[in-house]
């Protein structure tokens, strides 16, 4: 059992994870626009990734036996004037959904609905990764400042990273 407050609250976010999903592919498109097609790769990668965010929200509604609503998606960013600004507006954008993770925990933590903090509790160690993957790039990219060569190499790094779908995953899209 779920309340109406409690499900409203994680539909809003589910819809959240959407929007990022939307944003990082947006991001890859960008960043294969400026010849980086690693930095393009580790955002598809990120966009992958926020559509099993999105998706584990999803199958858990529809578990608890809601309904799920899907507002007109809000538009996107489609201007970035580097890496570096991609990935400080990325960084910004996953703190504001660590915080939204902790108020939906805190708000699942006064109702006692325990299923829900279990739930969030993957999203909680989740933020963590993402938060530490953004600041480890950034400040890779404020060391080579403007230097083509060390941004080519930051580039060839980010083309390594491989989506690999979390065990028991709703969706391996
Ligand atoms: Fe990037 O963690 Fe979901 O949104």
């Amino acid at each position: 059992m779920i309340s109406k407050k409690m499900s409203d609250s994680l539909n809003s976010h589910m819809n959240l994870e959407l929007f990022s999903a939307n944003m990082y592919l947006v991001m890859s498109s960008c960043a294969n626009d400026l010849g980086l097609k690693g930095a393009a790769n580790w955002f598809f990668v990120q966009y992958r990734e926020e559509m099993i965010h999105f998706m584990k929200f999803y199958t858990y509604l529809t578990d608890q036996g809601v309904v799920i609503s899907l507002p007109a998606a809000k538009a996107v960013p489609d201007k970035y004037k580097s890496l570096l600004d991609m990935l400080q507006k990325t960084l910004a954008h996953e703190q504001m959904i660590t915080s939204c993770i902790n108020n939906l925990s805190e708000q699942a933590v006064q109702e006692k609905d325990h299923a829900t903090q279990i739930f969030l509790q993957w999203f909680v160690t989740e933020q963590i990764e993402e938060e530490n993957n953004d600041r480890d790039l950034i400040a890779k990219l404020k060391l080579v400042g403007d230097n083509g060569h060390g941004i080519l190499m930051i580039d060839g790094e980010m083309g390594q990273r491989v989506f690999v779908a979390p065990v028991g995953s709703p969706l391996a899209v």
